[in-house]
């Protein structure tokens, strides 16, 4: 009797007394009593009538509840279904409706929001807040702190973590334990981590990012998280002389190298920084060799297979690319259209096979079918080649999707609501370079007559998360088209590619 994630993960540290999380207060959770939390809580879930394979929904603050919530889920063979606290109750509720979770999890202050939500989906709807309490806790407190953890299979359904698509309706893609494991174990080998490292967590963890890299790799290692609620400078450079590694996306690093506090001798003992989630610049690269004396390790994954690619631990790590496909990860460019291979050192679509590729949409065969080849490579929607050295480069997206601050925001979404607005006759819109989140979101309007742009802004306020909403609007008489009618989204992007410029 087994379950394979458990047993990797959780297992090994239920009597530890180690620290697991320190707090950006100072106070420590061990590895027993982040342990007992979770057997609590998966006693109230099962209680809640929650079997194996049901869903359990997820907007909430990060803390040790958070994470231990993950770990119930795991330990209950619930699937979990993490969701960005910046979406709106208009946004949950597609999630809430599409996967049905038998639970749904919120802050208490979305509680009003999110009470009919979760009634209209027949989900029971628990609290939990960033300290800790919330009905989730109160429960918790009444019921027995072991849990028999429940049997589950490398095939079976660990998470679903929902990506925006093209169509602009959002995809539940579907996680099995196996390729959640699977790509923790070949991390924690091709990054070196072990029980003495300590990293400085202060990513989301409703992404990949965050809990599957982040935490899953601390977990399997045994290692310590200094567990930050967000990104904050302050915190960020008290916590960077405790730990060993540091993983972020591109925006940590621009952030950390304005701040004339990051010294070479602040951060001369650690051992690795870790870039991800969206493209690292080369100057972003130098700079923080330059300043810290670190090369940042850059890798390259995505939702739906998790990391694919890692630039070398002892090797060269080389600015502009996203290092080699990793153990047991095939990767292959491949021409868009035909899936056929194209010479070495050509561009063409990136594909991928392994243990760590999703299993597919939920409930949208038709969209999981036309995502992979029939040799069972899946289309990254990545556009790159692989250099003589067999280094990988991304050189662009064949997807139309817009990357800020390591949110990916798909164009089609927001465009799709713009067109509804009172005034807006059509809509583009496109991510230009921000100095701040690498892409910064424009919406382009053509007026159907009496468009007034501050009140479309403030329509679209509660309908869509703040960090998709366009940060500039602009009217033109008309959108550029090229011969067959598509709109030139790239003339646009020249346009308007001054509009953040520091
Ligand atoms: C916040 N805002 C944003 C973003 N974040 N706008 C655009 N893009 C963003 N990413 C807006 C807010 O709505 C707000 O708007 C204003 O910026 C300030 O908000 P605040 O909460 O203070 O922002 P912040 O704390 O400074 O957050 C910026 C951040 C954060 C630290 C870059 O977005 C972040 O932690 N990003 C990490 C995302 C991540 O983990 N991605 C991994 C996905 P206003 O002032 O107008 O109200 S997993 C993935 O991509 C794959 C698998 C992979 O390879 O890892
Ligand atoms: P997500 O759907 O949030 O999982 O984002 C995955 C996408 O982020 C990938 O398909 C890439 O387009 C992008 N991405 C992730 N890591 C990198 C990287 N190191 N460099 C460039 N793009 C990246």
């Amino acid at each position: 009797m087994a379950n394979p994630l458990f047993d990797a993960l959780f297992r090994p540290h239920l009597d530890s007394d180690r620290v697991f999380l320190e707090l950006a207060d100072g106070s420590q959770w061990r590895f027993r009593e982040f342990l007992i939390c979770a057997a609590r809580f998966a006693n109230v879930f099962t209680d809640a009538g929650v079997k194996p394979g049901d869903r359990i929904a997820v907007q909430i603050a990060k803390s040790p509840e958070a994470l231990a919530v993950y770990a119930a889920c795991v330990k209950a063979g619930i699937v979990f279904l993490p969701l960005n606290t910046a979406y709106t109750a208009d946004e949950v509720d597609y999630f809430v409706g599409d996967a049905t979770p038998g639970v749904v999890i919120c802050d208490p202050k979305n509680e009003a929001a999110l009470t009919p939500v979760a009634e209209r989906h027949g989900a029971r709807l628990l609290t939990l807040d960033g300290s800790g309490g919330g009905s989730l806790p109160g429960l918790a407190a009444l019921v027995s702190d072991r849990f028999e953890t429940r049997d589950r299979q490398s095939s079976d359904l660990a998470a679903f973590l929902y990506t925006s698509g093209t169509t602009g309706r959002s995809k539940g893609a579907m996680l099995t334990q196996e390729n959640l494991l699977s790509n923790a174990q070949s991390l924690v080998g091709y990054w070196r981590f072990t029980e003495d490292d300590v990293l400085l967590h202060a990513l989301p963890i409703f992404h990949t990012h965050g809990l599957f890299v982040a935490s899953n790799v601390c977990l399997l290692a045994g290692a310590q998280m200094i567990f930050l609620p967000a990104f904050d400078p302050d915190a960020m450079i008290a916590g960077l002389p405790k730990a060993t590694t540091m993983m972020g996306v591109p925006t940590f690093y621009t952030r950390l190298l304005d701040d004339p506090r990051l010294t070479k001798d602040l951060v001369g003992h650690m051992r690795l920084f870790v870039s991800g989630s969206a493209p690292l610049l080369a100057e972003t690269h130098i700079e923080f060799e330059e300043r810290t004396g670190h090369r940042i390790l850059e890798r390259y994954g995505m939702t739906e297979t998790n990391m694919n690619t890692s630039n070398p631990y002892d090797g060269e790590r080389r600015a502009g690319t996203v290092g080699f496909p990793l153990p047991q990860v095939e990767l292959r460019i491949a021409d868009p259209d035909t899936g056929a291979a194209v010479a070495q050192g050509e561009i063409g679509g990136i594909e991928v096979r392994g243990p760590n590729v999703f299993v597919g949409y939920w409930q949208m065969p038709e969209k999981t079918a036309e995502d992979f080849r029939e040799d069972g490579f899946f289309k990254t929607g990545d556009l790159g080649k692989v250099d003589e050295d067999g280094y990988v480069h991304i050189v662009g997206r064949s997807k139309d999707l817009i990357i800020s601050g390591g949110y990916n925001i798909y164009p089609k979404e927001i465009e799709l609501l713009l067109d509804e607005q009172a005034g807006v006759k059509e809509s583009a819109v496109i991510g230009v370079p921000h100095p701040d989140f690498g892409e910064g979101v424009v919406g382009v309007l053509v007026s159907a007559g009496d468009l007034d742009t501050d009140a479309v802004a403030e329509s679209i306020r509660s309908r869509i998360a703040r960090f998709k909403q366009p940060k500039a609007l602009f009217v033109v008489d008309e959108l550029p088209r090229n011969t067959m009618g598509k709109v030139q989204k790239n003339v646009l992007r020249d346009r308007y590619k001054d509009l953040f410029a520091k």
